[in-house]
C-alpha cells in the first residue's frame, strides 16, 4: 500500500517516435488509456490543453468548454481525477521562438490565448492547477532575446493568468535546456524567484521533474526540498536520466536508486501529498517495446515508488541520528547502501 496518490499523462503511452525515427507502435485510443491507467493504479490524469481538446486552435471558446466537459465525464466514468492542464506551447509555428517571451507580439498574444483556454479547460475538468513547462522560453541564439525583458514578460504572462482566474494555481516546471539551448527558468530556484516577482506568490509554485534537475547538474531530491521549504512543491514528475544528455524519461529509479530513494524520502518526510498533491510520473516506454507491453514502464515506476516507500519506512532513524552526532558519515552512507541492497 502506498501513502501517495498517483498521476500520469496520456503522452506517457506513445507511439515511439524520437528525433531520429518515426512511430513504431500503433496509437492507443484515449478512452482505452484511461481504463488501463485506472487498472494499474493511477488516481489522476495530467493533461495538455490539446490532450483534453484536440485541434484546439480551430475551435471557438464555447466549443472548447463543451469538449472539455465530455472529457470530465470520461474521467468520472473511470473513477479518475484531473491533476492539471498545461498549455502545449511548443508545437505551433507561432511558438517557434517561444510563447510568452517570443520577440513577436502576435505570438505572445497567441500564447496567452492558449493559457486562458487551459484555465477554462481546467475549470471544466475540476482541477485548479496549470503547469507551465516553458519549453521554448529561452534562446537558440544567445543574442536573439533580451533576457531581462524576457523574465519580465514571463512574470507578466503569469500575472495575466492569475488575474484571469482568482482560484487558479500556476506550477512552473523548470528545465535547463531542450528544445532550446539556454532556458530562462532552468531550476527550482528560478521558479521560486519568478513566483516571488508575481502579483500573488501564494498561487505560483513548482513542479519538479527528476530528469530536468539531473540535466541541470543538480540533485532532484534537493530541488524538491528547496520548493518544499517554501511550501511550494505542488507537483512532481518522477523519472530517471542517465547523465547530461538528451531528455530520456526513463523508469523511476532505473539509473540511480539512491537518488530515487532520496526523492521518496524527502517527499515522505515533509508530508508531500497532504495537500492533495500527486506523485506524477513522466516516463516513456523504450522505443523497442511492442504495443502489448507499452505500459510496463508505468507499472514498473509505480512499483519502484512503493518499494522505496518501504525502504524509507525501514531507514533506521536512531542509527541515522547517532551517526550524525558522531559525524561518522562513512558509516551512515553504508547504512543507506545496505538498506538499498538488502531485499
Ligand atoms: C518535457 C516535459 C513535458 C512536461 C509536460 C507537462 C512533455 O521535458 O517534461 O512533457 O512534463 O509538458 O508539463
Ligand atoms: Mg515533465
Amino acid at each position: 500500500m502506498s501513502g501517495f496518490k498517483f498521476s500520469v499523462g496520456p503522452w506517457n503511452v506513445h507511439e515511439g517516435a524520437d528525433a531520429f525515427g518515426p512511430d513504431i507502435r500503433p496509437a492507443i485510443a484515449f478512452a482505452d488509456k484511461l481504463a488501463t491507467f485506472r487498472k494499474i493504479g493511477f488516481d489522476a490524469v495530467q493533461f495538455h490543453d490539446d490532450d483534453a481538446v484536440p485541434e484546439i486552435n480551430g475551435l471557438r471558446e464555447p466549443e472548447i468548454i463543451a469538449r472539455a466537459r465530455d472529457v470530465r465525464k470520461m474521467l468520472d466514468d473511470n473513477g479518475l481525477a484531473a491533476e492539471f492542464v498545461a498549455p502545449r506551447l511548443w508545437m505551433d509555428k507561432r511558438t517557434a521562438d517561444g510563447g510568452y517571451t517570443s520577440n513577436c507580439p502576435e505570438d505572445r498574444a497567441y500564447a496567452m490565448w492558449r493559457s486562458f483556454r487551459s484555465i477554462d479547460i481546467a475549470n471544466e475538468l475540476g482541477c485548479d492547477k496549470i503547469v507551465l513547462w516553458l519549453a521554448r522560453e529561452g534562446t537558440l541564439c544567445a543574442e536573439s532575446k533580451d533576457t531581462v525583458v524576457s523574465i519580465r514578460r514571463l512574470v507578466d504572462a503569469v500575472n495575466k493568468m492569475l488575474a484571469y482566474d482568482p482560484k487558479i494555481k500556476i506550477l512552473i516546471e523548470p528545465k535547463p535546456n531542450e528544445p532550446i539551448d539556454r532556458s530562462f527558468c532552468g531550476t527550482m530556484g528560478h521558479v521560486m524567484a519568478v513566483s516571488a516577482m508575481t502579483d500573488d506568490p501564494s498561487r505560483v509554485g513548482g513542479l519538479l521533474e527528476s530528469a530536468h534537475a539531473i540535466l541541470a547538474g543538480l540533485d532532484p531530491a534537493n530541488e524538491m526540498a528547496f520548493a518544499l521549504a517554501m511550501g511550494k512543491l505542488w507537483g512532481v514528475h518522477l523519472n530517471d536520466q542517465n547523465g547530461m544528455k538528451y531528455d530520456q524519461d526513463k523508469t523511476f529509479g532505473a539509473e540511480n536508486l539512491r537518488q530515487a530513494f532520496n526523492q521518496i524520502r524527502v517527499l515522505k518526510d515533509h508530508g508531500y501529498g497532504s495537500g492533495g498533491e500527486y506523485i506524477g510520473l513522466d516516463v516513456k516506454a523504450m522505443r523497442t517495446q511492442p504495443v502489448e507491453i507499452s505500459y510496463r514502464h508505468l507499472e514498473n515506476s509505480l512499483n519502484v515508488v512503493r518499494l522505496l516507500e518501504e525502504k524509507v519506512d525501514r531507514f533506521d532513524r536512531d542509527i541515522q541520528k547517532k551517526l550524525i552526532e558522531a559525524r561518522d558519515y562513512e558509516a551512515l552512507e553504508m547504512v543507506v547502501l545496505q538498506l538499498l541492497l538488502k531485499g
